[in-house]
């Protein structure tokens, strides 16, 4: 609900919560404001709001200061997105003058539109996406725009002809990360002696569509076009899930005998694969038959990389929660934003001292 319309009410509950009948927790209850009708699908903290109307009146809850964000997750398919989704709960707190409103669509699409819709209905301040795909998204932004609503992205990119339905986009450069592995297996087959072999590759790709898996790929591809003798042999989809990595792996195993690389567009399609490796009789690493290689270099493959299973993983920032919220706050100030804010990135390998920069992480 819009701040001001809700600290008018706020006040009114709490003038006649004294008045009345002094049980604040009826009056509260009866007096909450709307949002706590929220559809399911949006996590909404039902008791939150008889919460803020309980606040002492200095609260900011009491006054009506708090800024309301609904949060269109995709889901919680990887290690990376736990840590994208703990750093929007992180910064989105009350203490931090924010209402969040969370929903995790289960990687879905129609989710996602569910709960832009819900948003709207509840009358948010701003609406965050992290969109699952890139495309199918004109219509309900062009809702939330009709509606006053400032719509931001973050994480994947949206495809629309209209750039103004959102104010900005928060993310990796996933053509970089793609580029930058590709250099990476250059350098590392140079140094192997092995830079004028023929190369068998395969891939395990993100949820088709999504600008991680898209960027990813057209990175990798550029880097192929340069090196006559690499070979990919098949790319399949592992949706960014480390049990169906595995699946894939086991299939392309099935497939082909001679697979010198497997590129993984994350790190838990990487413990699948490498599960899938050691499954069929095979070794993987540094030491071992098979090069592994993936994105996003969550904790979990910092642990890979040092128990010899993993060779490099290519970083994909997830703590995306400050950075909107300094666009949040830039907006709230009336001030301009960029539109395209790029996260920073680096790469991380077993020539690296990784227990000491694991040490370090904060995912
Ligand atoms: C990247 C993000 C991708 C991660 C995966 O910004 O969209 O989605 O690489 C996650 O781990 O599932």
């Amino acid at each position: 609900m819009k701040r001001k319309v809700l600290s008018a009410l706020l006040i009114a509950a709490m003038t006649m919560a004294t008045v009345g009948c002094g049980g604040g927790q009826q009056a509260a209850d009866t007096q909450a404001p709307a949002e706590t009708e929220a559809p399911a699908e949006a996590e909404t903290p039902a008791d939150d709001a008889a919460a803020d109307a309980e606040a002492p009146a200095d609260s900011a809850a009491a006054s009506g200061e708090l800024i309301t964000v609904g949060y269109a997750q995709v889901g919680a398919e990887s290690d990376w997105r736990t840590a994208n989704t703990e750093s929007f709960k992180s910064t989105f707190t009350e203490e931090n003058g924010y209402k969040l409103i969370f929903d995790d669509a289960q990687q879905k699409q129609e989710n996602q539109i569910k709960a832009i819709r819900s948003f709207i209905q509840q009358e948010v301040d701003y609406i965050v996406v992290a969109p699952v795909v890139e495309t199918g998204w004109e219509t309900v932004l062009e809702e939330a725009k009709e509606a006053g609503i400032p719509v931001i992205l973050s994480d994947r990119m949206m495809d629309v002809s209209d750039d103004t339905l959102y104010e900005a986009w928060v993310g990796g450069n996933f053509v970089k990360e793609g580029e930058t592995c590709g250099d990476w297996l250059a350098t590392y087959l140079e140094e192997q002696g092995r830079g004028e072999e023929e190369i068998n590759m395969v891939t395990i790709q993100g949820t088709i569509g999504a600008s991680a898996q898209v960027g990813r790929t057209e990175g990798m591809a550029n880097k192929l076009a340069e090196h006559s003798n690499w070979k990919m042999l098949d790319m399949q989809s592992g949706e960014f899930t480390q049990a169906k990595g595995q699946e894939v792996m086991e299939s392309f195993l099935k497939s082909y005998d001679d697979i010198d690389v497997v590129i993984c567009e994350n790190d838990n399609e990487a413990f699948g694969a490498i599960d899938a490796i050691k499954a069929a009789g095979k070794t993987c690493g540094p030491e071992g038959d098979i090069i592994v290689v993936s994105f996003d270099s969550v904790k979990a493959a910092f642990e890979s990389m040092i128990a010899g299973d993993l060779n490099a993983t290519f970083e994909c920032n997830p703590l995306h929660g400050p950075r909107v919220a300094e666009i949040i706050q830039k907006l709230e100030a009336g001030e301009a934003v960029d539109k395209i804010q790029y996260v920073d990135e680096a790469y991380f390998d077993t020539s690296m001292d990784l227990e000491s920069i694991l040490a370090e992480r904060a995912y």
